[in-house]
């Protein structure tokens, strides 16, 4: 998950998913430091019916031990706004994928965002947290895991429940991600 050497105890995190998964809420909850949003009123409320949507990126910092850092990105779920995917995913090592399980087709957005986002589960790693499940709308938590096993059997990415508006929660998911991604790090190292 470290970049070169002067980036040392840094780590880039993207969170990634639909509108309305709450990716912005996310970074809020978690960030230190004042979060950089780009929000702008939302041209498509007949999708997610909210004030607002980001239209380029969020950023947000926080810190993991004295010397390391995570830099948050969220970037717009949005297909239109999809060219800040591809610029962001280059710095990353690790993405969170979060789709609201009250969203029509919660199931085909998660594999749509965590087959975009694949080559970071390459890298580095993934996690998918189901949102919004505390409304009671949509499949259980369980068959996402079942979804994601069925159409990419190769990859084993934990799925949970996560409430982007609770910091403690998301910071479980985090850390949850990281050691993820620097055990499969350690693992490769002792295999080469
Ligand atoms: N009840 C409930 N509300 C949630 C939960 N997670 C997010 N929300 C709300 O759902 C909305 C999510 O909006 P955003 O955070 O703007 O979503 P986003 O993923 O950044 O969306 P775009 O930038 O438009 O792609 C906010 O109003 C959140 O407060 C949850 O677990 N439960
Ligand atoms: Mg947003």
């Amino acid at each position: 998950m470290r970049g070169s050497a002067s980036e040392v105890g840094e780590h880039v995190v993207i969170f990634a998913g639909p509108m309305g998964a709450g990716k912005t809420t996310a970074i809020r909850a978690l960030s230190e430091v004042e979060v950089v949003s780009t929000e702008a009123a939302n041209s498509d409320r007949a999708v997610v019916d909210k004030e607002t949507t980001t239209v380029a990126l969020d950023y947000g910092e926080i810190g993991l031990t004295d010397s390391e850092k995570v830099r948050l990105y969220g970037v717009p779920g949005q297909r239109r706004f999809s060219f800040m995917w591809s610029i962001l995913k280059e710095r990353a090592r690790g993405v969170i994928v979060l789709v609201a399980g009250d969203s029509p087709d919660p199931l085909g957005g998660m594999l749509e965002f965590v087959d975009e986002f694949r080559d970071l589960y390459e890298r580095g790693g993934m996690l998918v947290g189901v949102t919004r499940t505390d409304l009671g709308v949509g499949p259980p938590v369980a068959r996402y895991g079942e979804a994601l096993a069925e159409a990419f059997p190769s990859l084993a990415v934990p799925v949970m429940a996560l409430d982007p508006r609770d910091p403690a929660h998301m910071r479980m998911a985090l850390m949850t991600l990281i050691v993820n991604v620097e055990t499969r790090e350690r693992l490769q190292a002792v295999a080469s």
